[in-house]
């Protein structure tokens, strides 16, 4: 059976028929992950980011039943303020597109999507991993199973406490995921700089990774790679503020009985609400941060792939 190919920006297509660097990004950060209008001014940051250091930003989402990589300034405004958009992860995007609905897409689809497409890398602020407690939940993101069957490079701050760190790397393990933490040997902890545990391997530039990731492929491992990527010094939050915050929010969503895919987004809307903004802010400058490493990695890898 053929794969199905999703409709394309003009941009995205000159620059894959061009061989040309690309970076793609996913919706759920837009459309469940942070409100308006600062989803907004993020995502149009991001991009930004993208073109500046070289490579073509490619959004990627379900509108209206559609599979679309690429976005236009107005179409990213109307996801940004729509409601009742659908959060979906690859196993939802076959509904989305019967239903004609309008979906951010996680990470797992947005890899899904963007291997359809034929781009490799791709940016966001944290990946969905193993939740605290998933013992008893068995709570553990789509995310990381994607990773471990689509190969797409996803250039991630680490992630955040309110998943079970040592648990989620574990699973990385399993899955052949390689987890690269650049410029540092810590596996960093999205709104700090360090987890408290070591990542598998450090490479210290955009071109060394490119080229891990290009051996990756002709090694045939099928799996995709974890790149961490610390947040700037300048931005990151103290362990002894965001903690506490953190922790707060999860003893929530347990009470009130909050869980499968709703679970994610109510403990990044409740961190920013009890931080006053504070994690808000953080988050947007990893992610730009994120945007800057992927686009010099794409460019990069658009070489190699010429060479
Ligand atoms: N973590 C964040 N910000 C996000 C997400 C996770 O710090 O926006 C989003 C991403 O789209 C990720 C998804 O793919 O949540 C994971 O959801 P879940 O835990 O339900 O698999
Ligand atoms: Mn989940």
């Amino acid at each position: 059976m053929s794969l199905l190919k999703p409709k394309l920006s003009q941009e995205v297509a000159d620059a894959l028929a061009n061989g040309g660097a690309i970076v793609a990004l996913e919706s759920t950060i837009i459309t469940h992950g942070m409100p308006y209008p600062a989803n907004l001014e993020t995502a149009l940051s991001v991009e930004a980011v993208v073109r500046e250091n070289g490579a073509v930003p490619a959004t990627i989402a379900v509108i209206d039943g559609e599979l679309r990589v690429g976005l236009e300034r107005d179409e990213l405004e109307n996801l940004a303020q729509a409601k009742g958009v659908v959060k979906a992860s690859g196993r939802d995007l076959a509904v989305a597109m019967v239903r004609g609905q309008t979906a951010g897409t996680t990470v797992s689809a947005t890899m899904l999507l963007a291997e359809l497409a034929g781009i490799e890398i791709f940016a966001t602020g944290g990946v969905g991993g193993v939740h605290r407690g998933a013992e008893q939940t068995f709570d553990i993101s789509a995310d990381l199973t994607e990773l471990g069957r689509t190969r797409t490079a996803v250039v991630c701050a680490g992630v955040k406490s309110i998943l079970d760190i040592a648990k989620t790397l574990e699973y990385l393990e399993t899955q052949r995921v390689p987890v690269i933490a650049y410029g540092t040997e810590d596996f960093p902890a999205f709104f700090t700089r360090q987890s408290g545990y070591k990542a598998d391997h450090r490479l210290d530039t955009a071109e060394e990774i490119a080229s891990a990731m290009h051996f990756h492929h002709q090694l045939g491992t099928g799996t995709g790679l974890l790149i961490a990527n610390p947040i700037p010094e300048k931005a990151a939050l103290t362990p002894d503020f965001i903690d506490g915050t953190i922790a707060d929010a999860v003893r929530e969503a347990d009470e009130r009985g909050i869980g499968r895919k709703e679970l994610t987004p109510f403990l990044l809307a409740r961190i920013n609400e009890l931080s006053k903004g504070e994690s808000l802010k953080a988050n947007i400058e990893l992610v730009r941060n994120n945007a800057r490493l992927a686009a010099k990695m794409a460019v990069a890898y658009a070489a190699l792939k010429k060479g």
